[in-house]
């Protein structure tokens, strides 16, 4: 008895005496760390707020626009790590995108005039809501060069289609989706006309236009319909930013614009830039348009086709009193809606303030047909000084703003400033502001657009890293930084190098709303969501030839392609079918031909199909891309052209 007991004491001490000491040790170890790096406390708790063991996941994930790559960076959050660059507007390679004939076929869903294109301005992204918030199933994105809209699923984080507006010739305000993700709209940027003929800039007034479009998205499809969307057209002022309304004001959708003067450049005849020339006024135009209202108008037939397209003229606007017009302080850029529905705030590049609408006292004047006057297009006018809850001075160069969980606070990024400032747009006064490296655009917050904003992180998108990071070259990344903001004061925690494109926007959503497969059916064809006509299965491999068409049915499987030998005749027109018959987990294969541009991502079940002219004579050596297994490279076989 007397014996254990001496004997658990002894351990006892040895259990303090260890932990004591290695306690001791690892505080020195972090001494000397911190020296050694220069590190302070702050940058310590900072790392601790960010570090993410391996093996741990994120509790929020970014969808950040990559710009003119035209594809979408999804990163993580805190963690800030990235995991994977989707592929929209772009042929991507790792993911067989743009190199198998199925992703060609969205890609070609965005051809304009005719034209292969490949590349996009990829600006706002947008994830799909239902009563307003993100539900984690659909994520939409925006070309502005090509006045095109994407859909990406994200149960599998694939493209599913691409659509090219009829008759815009660029847009920007997109792409922002109605509460429930009835529409998905897209605002023209630069005024042109909706025809695709010669027009002579003197006609601007007349023939140029802007407009906005709403994309009727079929959720069970997982597809918009064009042939169920429409547009309204809308005078050449250069909208801007948009957003749809909510709770209060759902069934209405805002744009800003920033060339109310209509100027129309032309320094080579002596004219002032267009830089001057479209900042004359002192106030722009945010359009206040009755999208269910519209809608009832298409029901009915009050609509004009243009190049196919549903486009309720401004005519039938003005008539119906389905559009009004509120001055705002001159070159706006982002028109954000509260979660409420009822404030909608305004950031002019030029102006120090922001402006804070009341959607309340908007509807009032629109009931009691309190107008100040009427544009030259005949469009109502409402009165800004009758319309604004307030409005704050923020700091140089406002642009867009972000909501916090906490009611009434608000993020508004100060491009000129290089700073956040943290504001309530409630009671209109100025809370807190960090500075940021360098030139914030956009910045994000969970859920930070929706009818419940999470609170916690934020981040900066950043359009200058300057010094932040090694010197790389001229061209630089740009920099998204991440700031707690879950104090009464803001905190920076880390950078992050974005390497591709200009990032615009982007959305953060909790992850646990993802829920994505990790493989598909046996068979299946992504991109129509079906099983392929195509797939093959273990046994049924063959080369069917039917005169100058050889068709090959291949599977892959660790560790061999089957077929290992395709015999073919130079000038056979070839299609080569590969399913991956996998059902483990990331056990992907690739599929690479020498010479003919042919690439396939095959994930676990999916069949990928590319089709090309033999050509040429000779030996093609194809192979699995991707180092699946210990016999990864024995996984290989030979294309034979003979003359
Ligand atoms: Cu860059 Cu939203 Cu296109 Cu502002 S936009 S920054
Ligand atoms: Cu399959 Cu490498």
């Amino acid at each position: 008895m007397k014996k254990t007991r001496v004997i658990w004491k002894l351990l006892l001490m040895m259990v303090v005496l260890l932990f004591g000491v290695s306690t001791v040790f690892a505080q020195s170890e972090l001494r000397k760390v911190m020296k050694e790096r220069g590190l302070t406390e702050k940058d310590l708790l900072a790392a601790a707020k960010t570090y993410t063991p391996t093996g741990k996941h994120d509790p929020y994930i970014v969808f950040s626009s990559g710009g003119q790559s035209g594809q979408i960076l999804v990163y993580g959050v805190p963690s800030m790590r990235i995991y994977k660059v989707l592929a929209v507007f772009t042929p991507e390679p790792w993911q067989g995108y743009g190199y198998d004939d199925e992703s060609k076929k969205v890609l070609e869903g965005g051809k304009v005039r005719g034209r292969y294109i490949t590349w996009g301005d990829s600006h706002h992204p947008a994830l799909s809501e239902t009563n307003g918030d993100y539900d984690g199933q659909y994520l939409f994105i925006n070309d502005k060069a090509h006045a095109r809209v994407a859909v990406i699923d994200l149960k599998d984080f694939v493209t599913k289609q691409i659509v090219k507006n009829p008759i815009m010739k660029s847009d920007h305000g997109g792409c922002f989706v109605t509460p429930n993700t009835k529409y998905v709209l897209e605002t023209t940027q630069y005024a042109a006309p909706f025809d695709n003929k010669y027009h002579s800039i003197k006609e601007y007034n007349k023939v140029f236009r802007g407009a906005m479009t709403f994309w009727r998205f079929d959720r069970k499809k997982g597809r918009i319909i064009p042939e169920k969307s429409f547009s309204v057209e809308l005078p050449p002022y250069m909208q801007d930013l948009a957003d749809a309304g909510k709770g209060i004001s759902d069934g209405w959708a805002f744009t800003n614009s920033w060339n109310s003067e209509r100027y129309t450049g032309g320094i080579e005849e002596g004219n002032p830039p267009f830089e001057a020339g479209c900042s004359a006024n002192d106030t722009d135009y945010l359009h206040v348009i009755n999208w269910k209202g519209v809608e009832k108008e298409v029901e009915a037939g009050h609509y004009k086709l243009i190049n196919g397209h549903k486009v309720v003229t401004l005519k039938t606007l003005v008539k119906k009193g389905l559009i009004y017009l509120i001055p705002e302080p001159k070159s706006p850029h982002g028109v954000d809606v509260s979660p409420s529905g009822r404030y909608i705030i305004v950031s002019g590049k030029l102006d120090t303030h922001a402006s804070v609408y009341d959607f309340k006292k908007i509807l009032n004047l629109i009931k009691k047909k309190d107008f100040i006057g009427k544009d030259p297009y005949g469009i109502p006018i409402l009165s800004m000084r009758k319309s604004l809850h307030g409005q704050v001075e923020l700091g140089l160069g406002p642009l867009h703003t972000q909501f916090d969980s906490k009611d009434g606070i608000v993020y508004t990024s100060l491009y000129v400033d290089s700073a956040v400032v943290k504001w309530d747009y409630k009671r209109l006064k100025v809370l807190d502001k960090i500075q940021v490296h360098y030139n914030i655009g956009h910045l994000v917050t969970p859920h930070g657009d929706t009818v419940h904003p999470r609170g916690h992180y934020l981040i900066a998108l950043n359009k200058l890293a300057v010094d932040r990071f090694n010197n790389i070259g001229p061209l630089h990344p740009q920099n998204h930084q991440l700031i707690d903001i879950s104090g009464k004061k803001m905190q920076m925690l880390y950078d992050l190098p974005i390497p591709i494109g200009e990032p615009h926007y982007a959305v953060m959503i909790d992850a646990k709303l993802l829920k994505p497969e990790v493989r598909y059916k046996l068979g299946w064809n992504p991109y129509e969501d079906s099983r392929s006509p195509y797939r093959t299965l273990p046994g049924r491999e063959r080369i069917v030839r039917k005169g100058n068409r050889v068709e090959v049915f291949a599977t892959a499987i660790r560790s061999h392609i089957n077929p290992e030998r395709i015999v073919v005749k130079k000038g056979d027109i070839v299609t080569i079918h590969v399913t991956n018959l996998e059902r483990a987990e990331d056990e992907t294969h690739g599929f690479g031909i020498y010479g003919y541009n042919v690439q396939f991502s095959l994930e676990p079940g999916k069949t990928s199909s590319a089709t090309f002219v033999a050509d040429k004579e000779g030996v093609f050596p194809y192979y699995c891309t991707e180092f699946c297994s210990a016999l990864h490279l024995e996984m290989f076989g030979y294309l034979i052209v003979k003359p």
